[in-house]
C-alpha cells in the first residue's frame, strides 16, 4: 500500500526503522529478560529529535503532528513493544500540558520534553480508578498558594524514570467527574515518592511503578487548565493518545507477521516449505489483510485528529480497539505458524504475543473502547432525530 507519505514523513519512518533495526533488535531479548529500562535507546531517540516530533516549534519541537508520531511508534513497536511503550507513554504524559497547559507551563516544560532531556508520565489509574476514570481517590487540597496532594497512583508507565508527571486528583470528591483537576508534579518534590516496580508478563523493557503522594505540596501554578476540568483533560488526552496504542498494535503485528513468514519459508515438513501448504498460507493471508486494514484505520483517524476535528472519541476508540485486537490475534497466530519454535525464547514471537496483551488493556480496556463507541452512537442518533 502506498500512503503517499511526504519526504519528511518518509524520513521519520526510515530513521525510526533504522534505530529499531540497529539499536533495538539486538538488545530486545535482554531488555525483556532482565526488565532493563532502555536508557541507551531513549538517548538515541533524543539525539534524533524523536521526542519533539509532535511538539510545536515555538517550544523546541519539530511542529509536526500525531501522524508523524504514529509512524515512529509503529516502527519502534515492530521491534519491541516495551521500548515503544516508554516512548508513546511520554507523549501521553505530555498531552495534558500541550492541550491545556498555560503559556508559562508550556515554556517551562515542553522544551526539555522535546529535547528528550526529561521523560514524562501520566498518572490517572489507582487501586479503585482505571476504567472508572472518575473514581480517583487521590486528593488535591488548596492551601494558600499551594495544593497538597495525598494518595497513590498505580501501574504508572515511566514511573520513577520520568521527571515530569501529569496527575489527575480530586479537588472536590462530592462533584464526581467535575471534581477532578489535573496537575503537573516534578520528581524530587518533597512528599512525592515511588512504590514498587511491577513484574510484568510483557513490555518488560518499560517500567511500571506506583506513585505515592504524602502531603506533597506543589505550587498553585501547577494546576493544568481550571480546577474541576481534570476529567475532561484526561478524556481529551486519551482521545488523542489512543491512536498511538493503535500504532503500537500495527507495529507489533507487522513484526510478528514478518517473523512468521520468514520462518514458514525456511521450515520444511513433508518434503516442502510449510508456506507451500494452504493451511499456513491462509493464516498468513488473514494476518496480512488484518494488519493492512488496521494500519489504514489508524492512519486515517490520526490524520483526522491532526486536522483539528472536534470530537474524536469514537474514531480514536475504534482505531485503538481494532488495531490492538488485530495485534493480539496476529501475534498468537504467528506463534502458531511457527509451532514449537514460536513458543521458544530463541525466536521473537513469544515475546510479541506476551507484549501485545497489554494493548487490549491499557489506555482504556477494549471493553471501555466499545462503551465509548456505543455512547457516541447513541449521541449521534439522538442528534439526527
Ligand atoms: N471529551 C470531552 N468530554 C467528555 C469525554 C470526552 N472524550 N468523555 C466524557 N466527557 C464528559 C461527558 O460528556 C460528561 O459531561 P457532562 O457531565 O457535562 O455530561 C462528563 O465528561 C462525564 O462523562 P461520563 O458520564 O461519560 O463519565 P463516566 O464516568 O461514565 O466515564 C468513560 C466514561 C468510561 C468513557 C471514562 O471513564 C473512560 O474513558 N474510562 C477509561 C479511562 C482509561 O482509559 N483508563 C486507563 C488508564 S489511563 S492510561
Amino acid at each position: 500500500m502506498d500512503y503517499f507519505f511526504s519526504e519528511e514523513q518518509l524520513m521519520i519512518r526510515d530513521l525510526a526503522r533504522q534505530i529499531a533495526d540497529e539499536k533495538v533488535l539486538p538488545v530486545r531479548a535482554e531488555l525483556d529478560e532482565n526488565e532493563k529500562f532502555p536508557w541507551d535507546i531513549v538517548r538515541t531517540l533524543a539525539q534524533s529529535d524523536f521526542f519533539g516530533i509532535y511538539i510545536p516549534e515555538e517550544y523546541g519541537g519539530m511542529g509536526l503532528g500525531g501522524f508523524e508520531l504514529t509512524l515512529a511508534i509503529e516502527e519502534l513497536s515492530r521491534a519491541c513493544l516495551g521500548v515503544s511503550t516508554t516512548y508513546a507513554a511520554n507523549a501521553l504524559g505530555t498531552y495534558p500540558l500541550m492541550l491545556y497547559g498555560s503559556e508559562e507551563q508550556k515554556k517551562k516544560f515542553l522544551p526539555d520534553i522535546a529535547a528528550g532531556k526529561r521523560l514524562v508520565a501520566f498518572g490517572l489509574t489507582e487501586a479503585s480508578a482505571g476504567s472508572d476514570a472518575a473514581g480517583v481517590q487521590t486528593t488535591a487540597t488548596l492551601d494558600g498558594n499551594e495544593y497538597i496532594l495525598n494518595g497513590t497512583k498505580q501501574w504508572i508507565t515511566n514511573g520513577g524514570e520520568a521527571e515530569i508527571y501529569t496527575i489527575i486528583a480530586m479537588t472536590d470528591r462530592n462533584k464526581g467527574p467535575r471534581g477532578a483537576s489535573a496537575f503537573v508534579v516534578e520528581k524530587d518534590t518533597p512528599g512525592f515518592s515511588f512504590g514498587k516496580k511491577e513484574n510484568k508478563l510483557g513490555i518488560r523493557a518499560s517500567v511500571t511503578r506506583e506513585l505515592v503522594f504524602d502531603n506533597c505540596r506543589i505550587p498553585k501554578e501547577n494546576l493544568i487548565g481550571r480546577q474541576g476540568m481534570g476529567f475532561i483533560v484526561a478524556m481529551k488526552t486519551l482521545d488523542k493518545s489512543r491512536t498511538g496504542v493503535g500504532a503500537q498494535g500495527v507495529g507489533v503485528a507487522q513484526g510478528a507477521f514478518e517473523a512468521a513468514t520468514a520462518y514458514a519459508k525456511e521450515r520444511h515438513q513433508f518434503g516442502a516449505p510449510v508456506i507451500s501448504f494452504q493451511a499456513v498460507q491462509h493464516m498468513l493471508a488473514d494476518m496480512a489483510t488484518e494488519i493492512e486494514a488496521a494500519r489504514a484505520l489508524v492512519y486515517a483517524v490520526t490524520k483526522y485528529i491532526d486536522n483539528d476535528a472536534k470530537d474524536v472519541s469514537k474514531e480514536s476508540a475504534m482505531a485503538k480497539l481494532f488495531a490492538t485486537d488485530v495485534a493480539m490475534k496476529v501475534t498468537v497466530d504467528a506463534v502458531q505458524v511457527m509451532g514449537g519454535s514460536g513458543y521458544m525464547k530463541e525466536y521473537p514471537v513469544e515475546k510479541m504475543m506476551r507484549d501485545a496483551k497489554i494493548l487490549q488493556i491499557y489506555e482504556g480496556t477494549n471493553q471501555i473502547q466499545r462503551n465509548v463507541i456505543g455512547q457516541a452512537l447513541i449521541k449521534e442518533t439522538a442528534k439526527k432525530k
